[in-house]
């Protein structure tokens, strides 16, 4: 008789989520390393968007990055080393209706899991993937990875290492059916944050690599590239990323570069002086398998259950072979 009727006065069409409500566990990651500003970038996305937690997956292989799922309060799967990319595709495939992100280290995602990086491209599902390419192995103690540069000295490799470094962006470029290519820098926080939105708002598979500092491994290695703006090459566009004015104040070494341009995304993406940041490559006309299975059967509830007894009648013992069965038995 007292009191305000709670159940009138809240309109739950209404919710509205607040960063809080991504946040989880506080991050074990070590002061300074680039993947909490990644982790806050996608957490304002999230809040952005105005994701429901429950319809959204983080997936993750092994390795620091891929503590990830552990700090956003969505579902989530740290699953196996490599394997980050086939288990978002299953979540995917069978929940079309989630909002699916991977998140993988450099070793992860173009080490052990190569196979899966290059069929996850061609296949163009509508998940969006992010690499956190620190160029070592953290996790397990700063082994070499194929993102290392060559001369990195590791424990691994204490000479330094033998071979060039593997590029991930003409890499992932040059693989059939590549819908989205961007790359990112995880001290500009702003630009960061843009390119993800981007890669979220793209229908099909977006592969985002984000240069991400170690500084426990690698203090200084990116040094050269924080304290200089000029050795970012911001790529503009009205189709791309739009940098703000104050951002260009610092970073003015900038290109406008047409996403559409795949020879000229190509050309960028090996450039090694600079690290270009923004969308090198979009096109949004490449069909996605998920969107193509889905065109060829819907998953009724009437499929799956006619599924399940075609199932269950393969174990089905027929009266009559039974009866003769027995006959023979007692003769
Ligand atoms: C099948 C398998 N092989 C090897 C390992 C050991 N291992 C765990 S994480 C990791 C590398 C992590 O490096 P990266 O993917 O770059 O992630 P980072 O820790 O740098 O974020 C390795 C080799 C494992 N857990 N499982
Ligand atoms: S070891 Fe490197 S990558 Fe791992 S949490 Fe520490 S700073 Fe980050
Ligand atoms: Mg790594």
């Amino acid at each position: 008789m007292f009191g305000l009727n709670l159940q009138r006065s809240i309109d739950l069409d209404e919710q509205y989520y607040s960063l809080e409500d991504y946040q989880s566990n506080v991050p074990r990651w070590c002061p300074g390393c680039g993947d909490n500003a990644i982790l806050a970038s996608v957490q304002r996305l999230c809040r952005d968007e105005q994701l429901p937690p429950e319809k959204t997956v983080f997936v993750s292989g092994i390795g620091c990055s891929s503590r990830f799922p552990h700090y956003m309060n969505t579902y989530g799967f740290h699953g196996l080393h490599g394997r980050a990319l086939p288990i978002a595709q299953g979540v995917k495939i069978r929940r079309p209706d989630l909002q699916v992100f991977v998140n993988m280290g450099d070793g992860d995602c173009c080490s052990i899991g190569t196979a899966h990086w290059i069929h996850a491209i061609r296949y163009n599902m509508d998940i969006v993937a992010m690499v956190h390419d620190n160029e070592i192995y953290g996790l397990t103690k700063m082994q070499v990875s194929p993102t290392s540069r060559q001369g990195l000295k590791t424990n691994t490799t204490p000479t330094g290492a033998y071979m060039k470094a593997l590029n991930i962006l003409t890499a992932t470029l040059g693989v059939t059916n590549a819908s989205f290519v961007a790359n990112a820098a995880e001290w500009i926080p702003d630009l960061l944050h843009d390119i993800i939105r981007e890669a979220f708002h793209h229908k099909g598979f977006s592969f985002v690599r984000i240069v991400q500092r170690c500084p426990h491994y690698l203090p200084n290695l990116y040094d050269p590239l924080v304290t200089d703006p000029n050795k970012a090459l911001i790529l503009t566009h009205e189709n791309g990323l739009q940098i703000s004015e104050t951002l260009t104040k610092t970073y003015k070494n900038q290109e406008e570069h047409d996403p559409s341009d795949l020879n000229r995304a190509r050309e960028i993406a090996q450039m090694d002086d600079v690290v270009p940041v923004g969308i090198l490559y979009r096109n949004e006309s490449i069909e996605c398998y998920d969107t193509l299975r889905k065109a060829r059967r819907v998953f009724t509830a009437e499929l799956r259950k006619e599924a399940l007894e075609q199932e269950f009648d393969k174990f089905a013992i027929d009266p009559l072979v039974s009866e003769a069965v027995a006959s023979e038995e007692a003769s």
